[in-house]
């Protein structure tokens, strides 16, 4: 069986703690992919002090040279685009259209990160004083660490580390633990890429090893995708010891379906919205809000769709929806299942583990929809990270946009309506970080902010031109050409 290794100052090492865990295939359990490291303190030591050494020389150089490197990184993503597809599928499940997708983003943000270190944009402002010139521009962190989820073994960590590095920083990732192997060729594209020893590691693990990087007092900056728990532990600690913390968490997000809708694409948006990656995205259309002259006939053709959905392996062309990621998803997906039927929704289609056939040997659960779901039930409120859908009724398009409100939640959202004035309010009223007019909860692109308001996260935005925001720090500088001491505020009143 293979044998993987960290990455570490432009070296391929073995951990030091001599231990490594197997990662199986979620769609075929006998089928283990490798042995990966279990990496420890010495191994964060060894990435930790290498970043800290390359970020003195990457960090001068001119940013328009950095870019040349994102470049080639995105020629060599695009030509191991369908390569890497299959390896992230046979690690996490969903289907090779949609890992090639994930890779495709990856391209996307190299090729604009590249474009960017050309421009990363400073200020000039006059000065209050005579012969003096007053300008702003951005410089690096430092070290940052780049933590992420299963879901989108490339597509997220190249959001963080791809704009990290045009920026001057140097990055340690540590993949998730189900999505190893897509972390370590992450690492071998880097590094034909060009970009020096230690300016860009990776370190596989589980467990504790992501707080190690959170509580090191080299890593400067924190980039995190994944659970609310775990991230909320990792502001905590950003709080503690004063470093920069990037949340990105959960979603409940809703579609609204209107009476004037376009059904037939409204239907289409919600199938590929919550079912898609098996419901395994932070974007997932977990709600559907639908007004009531409509409310029947969409469950009809919604339920009737979502049971002739193709389950399988990812690898295989055709299926369409892969595994959950572990037998705890299941057990996840049952127990909301069970609360659901508690609470009073009712199961329209779904509601247990698919075993037929090959379906047996993996982790595979029937795309479910919950009718009747009310705003206060748990179906409602909380993420289940799954092929569940739930969906509630409204009268008006206030009582939608309210029960799509009605959430701890703010990551993702969506209307389906003809009518620009109720477009237009949704866009004004909807609590998100991003709003769909006429298209599902998923589908952002590589150029634009992503991220999400309350409980999604703590304020920053991800992609384009804002994750400059999170991986750089201003530098303001004043230069004084009169030849005699100017006291601002004082000698010029
Ligand atoms: C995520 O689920 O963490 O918009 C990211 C989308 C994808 C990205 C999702 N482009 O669904």
């Amino acid at each position: 069986m293979q044998k993987f290794k960290n990455y570490i100052n432009g070296q391929w090492e073995e951990p030091k703690t001599n231990s490594y865990f197997n990662n199986i295939n979620p769609a075929d359990t006998s089928d283990v992919i490798g042995q990966f490291p279990l990496s420890g303190q010495d191994d964060v030591d060894a990435a930790v002090h290498a970043a800290t050494e390359a970020f003195k020389r990457w960090k001068r150089l001119p940013a328009p040279k950095r870019g040349d490197m994102l470049r080639k990184a995105g020629d060599i993503f695009s030509a191991r685009k369908k390569e890497l597809a299959k390896v992230m599928t046979r690690e996490m499940g969903k289907p090779t259209f949609e890992t090639e997708g994930d890779v495709q983003e990856a391209i996307d943000t190299a090729y604009y990160a590249a474009t960017e270190t050309r421009r990363l944009f400073g200020h000039t402002a006059p000065s209050e004083l005579g012969n003096k010139m007053n300008l702003s521009f951005r410089v690096p962190v430092g070290v940052c660490g780049v933590i992420t989820a299963f879901n989108f073994p490339i597509a997220v960590p190249s959001w963080k580390i791809l704009p990290a590095l045009a920026a001057g920083n140097t990055v340690i990732f540590k993949p998730s633990k189900d999505t190893p192997h897509s972390g370590i060729i992450f690492a071998e594209i880097m590094e034909e890429a060009g970009f020096p020893a230690g300016v860009f590691n990776v370190l596989i693990g589980k467990g504790n090893m992501g707080n190690m990087l959170v509580e090191h007092p080299g890593i400067n900056l924190i980039g995190f995708t994944g659970s609310t728990d775990i991230g909320l532990k990792i502001a905590e600690t950003g709080g503690r010891l004063n470093k920069r913390v990037s949340l990105e968490m959960g979603g409940k997000n809703a579609q609204i379906i209107m009476n004037d809708a376009n059904l037939e694409l409204a239907i289409e948006g919600a199938l590929w919205g919550a079912f898609g990656t098996t419901g395994q995205r932070c974007t997932a259309t977990s709600r559907l809000i639908v007004q009531s002259g409509v409310y029947d006939k969409v469950i009809e053709i919604l339920a009737e769709r979502a049971s002739k959905l193709i389950l399988g392996s990812g690898l295989v062309d055709g299926n369409q929806i892969g595994p959950v990621i572990h037998a705890d998803s299941l057990a996840n997906c049952e127990n909301y299942i069970k609360i659901g039927m508690e609470d009073g929704a009712r199961l329209v289609c779904g509601g247990k583990r698919a075993s037929q056939g090959d379906l047996a040997k993996g982790y595979f659960f029937e795309p479910t929809i919950f009718a009747d779901v009310t705003p206060n039930m748990r179906l409602f409120r909380e993420e289940i990270f799954g092929p569940i859908l739930s969906i509630a009724k409204a009268e008006t398009l206030e009582q939608a946009i309210e029960f799509q409100n009605n959430c701890d939640y703010g990551l993702s959202s969506s209307i389906y309506t003809r009518d620009v004035n109720a477009a237009f309010q949704a866009i004004r009223d909807i609590e998100a970080g991003i709003t769909y007019i006429n298209a599902p909860t998923i589908g952002a692109e590589a150029h634009m902010p992503f991220g999400g308001v309350k409980g999604t996260g703590n304020g920053h935005r991800e992609g384009g031109w804002t994750a400059f925001d999170i991986f750089t720090e201003w530098k303001t500088v004043y230069i004084d050409y009169s030849d005699t001491l100017q006291r601002a505020q004082i000698d010029n009143y």
